[in-house]
C-alpha cells in the first residue's frame, strides 16, 4: 500500500483526528480550499440539525509547513461543536452509572452488533464510533488526495442518481454547465424533474417521520492508463474502490461501469470496441475505465447504493438490552437522507484510491519528482 489513512473520534466527542501518510513533499495547501472542499459535504436535502452546529473546520498539526507538505505524515482534527452539549455523557474518565445509557438497539444500526461484540452495558459506545460523524474526517483526508491528482489534471466528480424510488436517468457529460448544476442542486442531481421529485420524496419521508436511502455516481477523468494491477486480487482497482466505498456507512453495494446491467446482456452489447487513432480509443464506456483492474484512460465510473438512515423517528421494534423484553428502538436525532452528502463522500474515497494506485506507479517523494514521469508515460509513443 502506498498511501495509508487512519481516522479516531467518536460522534460527539471532543474531536475527530485523522493521519495520512505517503503523500509526496512540495504540494500546495491552501487553507481556504479545505474550508471549501469541507462545506459541500454539510449541505444537503434532508440534513438533520447536526449541521447546523458543526462547522467541520479542519486544523492541520503536522505533516505541512508554509503552504506545503513536506513528505512527512499529516496529521490532522476537526473539533466537534457539539462536544459542549456533551461533555459528561462523553467524559473520558469518571463513570457512567448516574446517565442514561442507549439501551434499545435501533435495527439496521451498529449497536447490537457493537454491544455483544465488545459487551457494552450502554449501546452508546457503539453508535458513537459507528456514526457517520466519522465521514467529515475522511472527506478532510481526501482533499490531501484530491489536490495530489489535480496536479496532474485528474478531477473526481459526484452525482446522485437515485432517491427512494426516483432515477436521474440522464448521462453525466464532462462540462461545466453539469458541474455547476449539480454543485447547486439541494440534492445534487443533474436533472431538474427528476431534483424536485426527489425534494418531495425526502419531504413525504420526513413527515411520516421515515427515512431514505439513494445512489450516488462518482467520476474520475483523465486518469493515465495502466493504473492498478490484475497481478494480484488486492491491486485491482475494483478491489480497492470496492473496499473503499462499501466501508461508507449505509453503502450496501458498489458497481463499476454498466455494473449490475452487463449480466443481463450479451457480450457484444457489453464490451467496448477499440481502435488506435494516434492512441488507444474506446467507442464506449461501459467497462467504466477499468480493464482486468488497470486503468484504460477512460473516465473511472462508481454508484454506490446506500440504504436509508437507521434512526428512525417512528421507531421500529426491537428489545431492551438489559431485561431483554420488547420494546421500540432508541430514537435520538438524525438525518432523513444523507445521499447527497454520500456522493460528496464519494468522491472523497475515490481520490484516496487512486492516489494509492496513482502512487505504486508514479510513487516518488517530492511533486517535482513524479511530475516528469507522468508527463513521460503519458507521451509515450508504441
Ligand atoms: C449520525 C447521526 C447524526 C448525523 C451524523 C451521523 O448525528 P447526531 O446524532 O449528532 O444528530 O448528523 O452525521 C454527522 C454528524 C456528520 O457530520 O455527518 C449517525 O448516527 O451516523
Amino acid at each position: 500500500m502506498s498511501l495509508r489513512y487512519l481516522t479516531a473520534g467518536e460522534s460527539h466527542g471532543k474531536a475527530l483526528i485523522g493521519i495520512i501518510e505517503g503523500l509526496p513533499a512540495g504540494m500546495k495547501i491552501d487553507q481556504d480550499q479545505l474550508t471549501l472542499h469541507m462545506q459541500a459535504r454539510k449541505v444537503g436535502y434532508g440534513r438533520g440539525s447536526r449541521q447546523k452546529i458543526e462547522t467541520d473546520s479542519v486544523e492541520i498539526i503536522s505533516g505541512v509547513r508554509f503552504g506545503k507538505t513536506t513528505g512527512a505524515p499529516i496529521s490532522i482534527m476537526i473539533e466537534n461543536k457539539d462536544y459542549k452539549n456533551w461533555k459528561d455523557i462523553m467524559s473520558v474518565f469518571g463513570d457512567s452509572q448516574a446517565l442514561k445509557e442507549v439501551q434499545v438497539p435501533r435495527p439496521g444500526h451498529a449497536d447490537i452488533v457493537g454491544g455483544i461484540k465488545y459487551g457494552y452495558s450502554d449501546l452508546r459506545d457503539a453508535l458513537e464510533r459507528a456514526s457517520a460523524r466519522e465521514t467529515a474526517m475522511r472527506v478532510a483526508l481526501g482533499y490531501f488526495a484530491k489536490t495530489f491528482l489535480e496536479q496532474f489534471d485528474i478531477s473526481i466528480f459526484s452525482r446522485v442518481i437515485r432517491i427512494g424510488e426516483v432515477e436521474d436517468k440522464t448521462t453525466f457529460k464532462f462540462e461545466k454547465e453539469n458541474i455547476e448544476r449539480i454543485q447547486k442542486s439541494p440534492v445534487r442531481c443533474l436533472d431538474t424533474k427528476a431534483e424536485n421529485q426527489m425534494i418531495e420524496a425526502i419531504d413525504i419521508a420526513k413527515k411520516k417521520q421515515d427515512s431514505l436511502g439513494g445512489e450516488f455516481e462518482v467520476v474520475a477523468f483523465n486518469l493515465p492508463i495502466g493504473l492498478g494491477s490484475y497481478g494480484q486480487w488486492d491491486k485491482k482497482i475494483e478491489a480497492k474502490i470496492g473496499a473503499s466505498f462499501l466501508s461508507l456507512n449505509s453503502v450496501k453495494a458498489v458497481e463499476m461501469g454498466l455494473g449490475k446491467e452487463s449480466a443481463r446482456l450479451c457480450g457484444s452489447q457489453v464490451h467496448d470496441e477499440m481502435s488506435w487513432e494516434n492512441g488507444l480509443k474506446f467507442s464506449s464506456n461501459n467497462c467504466g475505465g477499468v480493464l482486468a483492474g488497470v486503468s484504460n484512460g477512460s473516465p473511472l465510473v462508481v454508484r454506490a447504493s446506500m440504504k436509508p438512515i437507521s434512526t428512525l423517528m417512528q421507531p421500529l421494534q426491537s428489545f431492551d438490552w438489559s431485561s431483554k423484553e420488547p420494546k421500540m428502538a432508541h430514537v435520538e436525532r438524525a438525518d432523513y437522507c444523507a445521499v447527497p452528502a454520500g456522493s460528496i463522500i464519494g468522491e472523497s474515497l475515490m481520490a484516496l484510491s487512486l492516489v494509492d494506485v496513482f502512487l505504486e506507479k508514479f510513487g516518488g517523494d517530492s511533486i517535482a519528482e513524479i511530475l516528469p514521469r507522468v508527463k513521460a508515460w503519458r507521451e509515450q509513443k508504441f
